[in-house]
């Protein structure tokens, strides 16, 4: 049986056509799915969470003691020592060495842990601050009042902690 050239040219075209539907879908599939931004979504949720839960310990712990956890005027940070360190996370001494176990379990930290996302906290005799550096919710950093547009900063006075 002979076959229709242009039958066979109308195959070649169907298939270019279905290869091209594939790899639009493939596409899509991967853009909805997202793997890196969902992960700096996930952490930068975890940061939120974390600096929330070390913010009301640190209220709780003024209420009970009368002062801020710490040293006046210095600046702890959760990457003074490699991310997955026990001493960092002990809630008896953790990267901030004061007690804070009757309010929570542990000293949370930064999922990434290193010289550029981490947590800090300072305060002096009247007011503290705390932040993370987020990767992917920018409006949080940039809209919390503070001045760092790439951290998420809380406390009650937001220019304590220079960019
Ligand atoms: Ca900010």
């Amino acid at each position: 049986m002979k076959r229709n050239p242009e039958s066979n040219a109308f195959t070649l075209l169907e298939i270019t056509i279905v290869m091209a539907v594939l790899l639009i879908l493939i596409g899509v599939t991967i853009s909805l799915i997202s793997p890196v931004s969902s992960k700096g979504k996930a952490r930068d949720n975890k940061r939120l969470s974390d600096i929330s839960t070390l913010d009301r310990v640190i209220n709780e712990y003024r209420l009970d003691y009368g002062q801020y956890p710490g040293l006046e005027n210095f600046l702890y940070t959760s990457n003074y020592l490699p991310a997955g360190s026990p001493d960092l996370y002990s809630a008896r001494s953790g990267w901030i060495p004061v007690d804070i176990s009757d309010y929570t379990t542990r000293y949370s930290v930064d999922p990434v842990n290193d010289a550029i996302y981490h947590y800090e906290y300072f305060h002096n005799s009247a007011d503290y601050e705390v932040s993370t550096r987020l990767e992917q919710l920018m409006d949080k950093a940039s809209e919390d009042g503070g001045n760092d547009p790439l951290k998420y900063e809380l406390g009650t006075n937001l220019l304590l902690i220079t960019p």
